[in-house]
Order: C-alpha cells, then structure tokens, then sequence
C-alpha cells in the first residue's frame, strides 16, 4: 500500500519511522511520503490560508496549493482522505475499508479547515472521504491521521506475526475487550481471578464473554443497540 500526506508541519510524522508503521514501511507492506503544502505555494511568503467568505472567525485553507499538490499525487486509483471534525466518524469498519485501498492520500488541514471546494472539485474524479477521529476538537488533521494510518496498517496482511490475535480484539465483534492480566498471579492484594488459572478454557472462554458483554453495558451501551 502506498500513502501520502500532505501538511504544512510534515515533521509531525517523523514518529512513523518509531511507530508500528516503521516496521511496515521497512518490510515494505507499507510505503509513506510526507510533502510539505507550501512546497506547491507560488508567492514568496509561501501563504495556504486566507479570510473566510462570510466572515467570521480564523482563516481557512486556500484551494490553490490543494489543487496543484493533489494533482500531482491523486492517481486513478486514490482515496482522497480528509480529517475534518465535520467528518464521518473513524471506526474500525472503515479502518478495514482503508487497509483494502491500493493508494490513501491524507490532507491535513489547518485552521478553520480547508476550502470546502478541493473536496467537491476531487470527488467528481475520486473517492473522497471527510473523516473524524472523534467528537472533540483538534488543531489540526495531522493527530487524527496518525490515529487512522495506525488503525490502518496494522490490519494489512503480513503486519504481525500472529493473524489470530488481529480477529479477537476490540471492536472487531463489536463489543470492548475483556480485561488482561499476567504475573504475579497477587500483586499488592490483588488476585488474578481464579477461572483464568484453571485450565478450563471453555469455562475461561466464557467467563471472557461475560466480562466483555459486561463491559461493554457500563461503559458503552451504545455498542449493544443493535
Ligand atoms: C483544522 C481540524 C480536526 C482537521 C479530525 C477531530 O477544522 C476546525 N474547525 C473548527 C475548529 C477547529 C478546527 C481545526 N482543524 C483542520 C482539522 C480539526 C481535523 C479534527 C478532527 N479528524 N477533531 N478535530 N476529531
């Protein structure tokens, strides 16, 4: 898989080299390029922003070095990936989604956001997405875009050593995971529950899904809707 961002602070992404996504991008399952925005500005203060028509408060990205940046990186086969708080909300379904896409291109915006013409201009070509990573409020696309790269890449095929723990996790089954614990079997007065110590794996199976279902009633109910 191939991805690029765009950001005027590409150096937010010198962690993918630490991350997860290091160890992908050097198997080669991954490939990510970084281009800065004001590499395609044309004056020479190197402007992307300007006051937004209307009025109002903040300034939003000019669809100028959008378009001429997104023309030289939008193939035929790209999805166009936009954070916005605004967006769609992230989730593990689309993370899925993402892993399957030949090519990902994510513009990170700034500021109030970008012209909401770059999106329009480009889905009449391409798949574009706007995408939240969740309802609070960033600075910027450059976090959420972590989030979702991070999200993504783990799911393609090779990532880990071990396919079976990817199906068992989190979200996957659309309830939160049980609790884990490991040695000492007491830690400061705290027992390791008793069925994970026997040996009873249809016993130590279940007990796992009454705590997830558990779980998943106290803290996210929303989960169980349907
Ligand atoms: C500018 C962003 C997020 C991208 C995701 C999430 O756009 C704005 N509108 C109002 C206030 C502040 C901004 C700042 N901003 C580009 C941009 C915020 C993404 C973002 C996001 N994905 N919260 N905020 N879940």
């Amino acid at each position: 898989m191939k991805i690029d961002i765009v950001s005027i602070f590409p150096s937010y992404f010198d962690v993918v080299e630490l991350s997860l996504l290091g160890k992908a991008a050097k198997s080669k399952l991954v490939e990510v390029t970084v281009h800065d925005l004001r590499d395609a500005t044309t004056d020479v203060h190197k402007s992307v922003d300007d006051t937004p028509y209307g009025g109002g408060a903040g300034m939003v990205m000019s669809p100028e070095p959008w378009g001429t940046m997104l023309d030289g990186l939008l193939q035929e086969d790209s999805w166009l990936i936009v954070p916005s708080p605004a967006g769609q909300l992230f989730s593990q379904s689309l993370a899925v989604e993402f892993s399957a896409a030949p090519h990902l291109v994510f513009a990170c915006g700034r500021y109030e956001g970008i012209d909401q013409r770059v999106m329009d201009h480009y889905r009449t070509t391409h798949r574009v997405l706007e995408v939240s990573v969740g309802d609070y409020v960033l600075n910027g696309g450059e976090v959420a875009v972590l989030a979702m790269m991070e999200a993504t890449v783990r799911l393609l095929p090779g990532f880990m050593g071990n396919p079976e723990s990817l199906v068992e996790e989190s979200h996957e089954k659309g309830l939160l995971e049980y609790p884990s614990y490991t040695k000492p079997r007491t830690w400061r007065g705290l027992d390791v529950p008793e069925v994970l110590l026997s040996g009873n794996h249809d016993a130590i199976r279940v007990w796992r899904e009454e705590q997830s279902l558990e779980r998943t009633r106290q803290v996210r109910p929303d989960l169980l809707e349907d």
